[in-house]
C-alpha cells in the first residue's frame, strides 16, 4: 500500500463526511494508495483537536500554511468557507500538493479560473467534491443515458429544497451559519443547492448554453453572529432558472431554503423520446424508471432497487438488496480518487469541470439581477 497523507483544513459538517471517507475507501475497494489522516488545521486549536481525536487524525495546526509547507502532507483537502478556497487552493497547488476541494468550487468565476490554472501548471492532482454523482442510482442513470436507452432527450428537471432558514432570527455569518453571509459563500442557495443540481446535470446532459434566472431574498436583515449586528441579507434564498442545453433539451431548476417540510429534497428527472427516469435524494437507493418499449399492458414506472452487484458502486457492498446511503457518495468519490492516482486518469470532476458549473452560476446570478437571458 503506498500511503497518501491527508492534511484537512477546516473540521465542520464536511470535514466529518470526507474523514469518514478516507478511513473507509480502503475496507470496501482494493486500492493501491490508502489514506492516511496526517493532520487537521483549524484556527480554534481546542476544536481542532476535538476533531482529530474523534476522526483519527495524527496532529493538528492552526495556520493552514504551515500545515501546506509540511513536508508530510500528500494531499490537502480544503473544508473551510467558501471565501477561502482560492486563496488556500492555489497556495497548496504551487506547494506541490494535490487539492481535493469542498463545493462549489469558488466565489466566482474569475476565481475558478486563477484556480483552474494553478492545479494545472503545478500538475496536480485536483477534484471537487460533488458528491451525488457517485450515488449509486444516479451513476446508473449515467449509464442509462450514455447507453442511449432514453434516446433524444428533451427536458431535465430538477430541485434542491430545504426549510431551515425560514426562521428570521436564525444568524448570518459565523461558524453555524456562513452559509448566509454572502461575504463567506459568495452566493446563497445558487452555489450551496443548485450547484449540486448543476454539475449532476452538466455530467448527465451535457452542457449548458443559455440561462434565465429570479431569485428573492425573503428575510432583509439578519443579526451577523459575530458582531450581533443587524445586517442587509444579501444573498438568494431561493432561485429558479430555465435554460438550453447543447443538445437542444430544456432545464428547469429550483432551490429554496424555505420549502417547509423539506430538508434535503434533492430530485432530478429526465424525459427522453424513448424513456425517462426519475431520482429522489429522499429515496436515495431507487432509481425510478419508465421504458416506452415495455409491453403496452405492463407498461408503468418500474422502481429500480439499486443494490445489486452488476449495478454502479454496489459490488463493494453488501449483498443484493441490502442499501447504504449518503455517506457512501464520499466513500466513492476518494475511492474513485485513488483509483485516478494509480490509472493517471484525471478523477471528475476536478477543477475545470467544476469550473464549467461555476460558469452556470454566475450567469444564473448575473440573469436574475438584470432580469434577462445569459450565454454560458
Ligand atoms: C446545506 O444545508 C448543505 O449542507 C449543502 O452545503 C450541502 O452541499 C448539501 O449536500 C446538503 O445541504
Amino acid at each position: 500500500m503506498k500511503p497518501l497523507n491527508i492534511g484537512m483544513i477546516g473540521y465542520g459538517f464536511m470535514g466529518r463526511t470526507h474523514s469518514n471517507g478516507y478511513r473507509q475507501a480502503n475496507r470496501f475497494f482494493d486500492l493501491e494508495y490508502q489514506p492516511v489522516l496526517k493532520a487537521v488545521c483549524a484556527r480554534n486549536e481546542e476544536k481542532a483537536k476535538a476533531f482529530a481525536d474523534q476522526q483519527g487524525y495524527e496532529s493538528i495546526e492552526t495556520d493552514w500554511r504551515k500545515l501546506i509547507a509540511r513536508d508530510d502532507i500528500d494531499a490537502i483537502d480544503v473544508c473551510t468557507p467558501n471565501n477561502l478556497h482560492k486563496e488556500i487552493s492555489i497556495a497548496a497547488a504551487e506547494a506541490g500538493k494535490m487539492v481535493l476541494c469542498e463545493k462549489p468550487l469558488a466565489m466566482n468565476v474569475a476565481e475558478g479560473e486563477e484556480m483552474c490554472e494553478a492545479v494545472e501548471k503545478a500538475g496536480v492532482a485536483n477534484m471537487v467534491w460533488y458528491n451525488y454523482r457517485r450515488v449509486p442510482a444516479v451513476s446508473l442513470a449515467k449509464q442509462l443515458i450514455d447507453e442511449g436507452r432514453l434516446g433524444q432527450v428533451f427536458h431535465y428537471r430538477a430541485n434542491f429544497l430545504q426549510d431551515w432558514t425560514i426562521n428570521a432570527d436564525v444568524p448570518q455569518g459565523g461558524a453555524a451559519t456562513w452559509r448566509l453571509d454572502a461575504e463567506a459563500a459568495g452566493s446563497g442557495v445558487t452555489g450551496d443547492l443548485l450547484a449540486h443540481c448543476i454539475d449532476t446535470a452538466l455530467w448527465l446532459n451535457g452542457g449548458i448554453k443559455d440561462v434565465s434566472a429570479m431569485t428573492e431574498t425573503f428575510v432583509k436583515e439578519r443579526v451577523h453572529a459575530e458582531t450581533g449586528e443587524k445586517q442587509p441579507v444579501t444573498i438568494d434564498d431561493a432561485c429558479m432558472f430555465h435554460c438550453h442545453f447543447d443538445n437542444g433539451s430544456l432545464g428547469l431548476f429550483e432551490s429554496t431554503r424555505y420549502a417547509r417540510g423539506h430538508k434535503a429534497l434533492y430530485t432530478l428527472e429526465v424525459n427522453g423520446e424513448k424513456a425517462s427516469l426519475r431520482w429522489d435524494l429522499h429515496d436515495l437507493h431507487r432509481l425510478e424508471y419508465f421504458d416506452h418499449a415495455d409491453d403496452s399492458i405492463v407498461r408503468g414506472w418500474r422502481s429500480v432497487h439499486v443494490t445489486d452487484g452488476d449495478q454502479p458502486y454496489m459490488g463493494n457492498w453488501w449483498v443484493p438488496g441490502l442499501q447504504i446511503g449518503y455517506e457512501h457518495t464520499f466513500i466513492h468519490q476518494v475511492a474513485d480518487f485513488l483509483r485516478s492516482l494509480e490509472t493517471g486518469e484525471p478523477a471528475h470532476p476536478n477543477f475545470r469541470d467544476a469550473l464549467e458549473t461555476q460558469k452556470v452560476c454566475d450567469a444564473v446570478l448575473a440573469s436574475a439581477k438584470e432580469r434577462s437571458w445569459k450565454d454560458i
